[in-house]
């Protein structure tokens, strides 16, 4: 009995060990596949897809003192994984609804509304601009396109990533600094030209008293980078997250995983846009939305685990 169920574990650890075998040489293929099309498109894995930028692994402290953004704490980035440099485009997004032929799902919340409403923003925009009026769920049908036609591990970030991004190292609450008065150089926010175009709205909207050339979205990487290389982290488009919304970061992981076990019905938005004012332009600043619900304003970018 003891030989025969000897001889039991024996195939078994020689099944298991084959495949293990099968799947770290079906890794280093897909591993030699990804760099081979990066060598053909550059830092794209096709020829419309987004550039992608590499995170350097590292730790950062997350968030800030308020209620919202805290508890602050220590996040670990320690995987490989890389974020898109920009916000995805309009020609991006119009490669990715040409080849699907994808119609987004009619919002039960905003029946009047057409299908295509990214296509709809109600401004002028070239394929340079961020696609917006997305909602959570067309983003997630852009990401598995993606990963359907490149093999990447497309998916949108987590907030730990796109913070840990946004500050680049930095641990002001603008990668810029504190204040706010120089917005107008690194971003495109609620300037005076976007004022100009509230007519007949009364109150303090807590918008920029400066001008940065664009009343509303602004083609990506019109304005410096961050640190480490992302434009647009802050302004232009707000952007979708793979986090479902919690009031806190409580309990939120540490690893840099993104939170799923809060309202999924909801999710995480962060960076402030076109229209936003000082105080939805700081990098800890985070909000909450339907994953059906979309504004001239909302976007988003993507990330890929490496
Ligand atoms: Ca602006």
């Amino acid at each position: 009995m003891l030989c025969i169920a000897a001889l039991g574990i024996h195939a078994w650890h020689q099944a298991e060990q084959g495949a293990i075998a099968a799947r770290a040489a079906a890794e280093a293929a897909e591993r030699q596949r990804a760099t081979a099309m990066r060598e053909r498109h550059g830092e794209r894995d096709c020829a419309d897809c987004p550039e992608m930028l590499v995170l350097p692994r590292g730790s950062f402290q997350m968030g800030s003192p308020a209620a919202k953004e805290g508890p602050q704490r220590r996040v670990a980035i320690d995987y490989a994984v890389s974020l898109a440099k920009y916000e995805v485009t309009r020609g991006e997004f119009e490669a990715f609804a040409r080849a699907t032929g994808y119609l987004p799902a009619r919002d039960a919340q905003l029946p009047d509304r057409p299908t295509d409403h990214w296509r709809r923003p109600g401004f002028e925009q070239t394929d340079r601009h961020p696609v917006v009026n997305v909602t959570w769920q067309d983003a997630a049908a852009y990401v598995a396109w993606l990963r359907k036609i490149t093999g990447g591990n497309y998916r949108l970030p987590s907030e730990a990533e796109w913070e840990y991004a946004a500050r680049a190292g930095t641990t002001t609450q603008r990668f810029w600094g504190d204040g706010s008065d120089e917005a107008c150089r690194y971003a495109n926010v609620g300037d005076v030209l976007f004022a100009k175009t509230l007519t007949g709205v009364k109150g303090n909207l807590g918008l920029f008293h400066c001008t940065d050339g664009h009343a509303f979205t602004a083609p990506v990487g019109a304005f410096q980078p961050n640190p480490w290389g992302f434009h647009d982290m802050l302004g232009n488009a707000q952007e979708w997250l793979l986090d479902c919304w919690f009031d806190s970061h409580a309990g939120a992981p540490v690893n840099g995983a993104a939170r799923l076990d809060g309202d999924c019905y909801r999710r995480v938005l962060r960076g402030g846009s076109w229209a936003s004012g000082s105080d939805g332009t700081r990098v800890a600043d985070r909000v909450r939305e339907l994953v059906g619900y979309t504004q001239p304003f909302i976007g988003f970018r993507v990330a890929r685990v490496d």
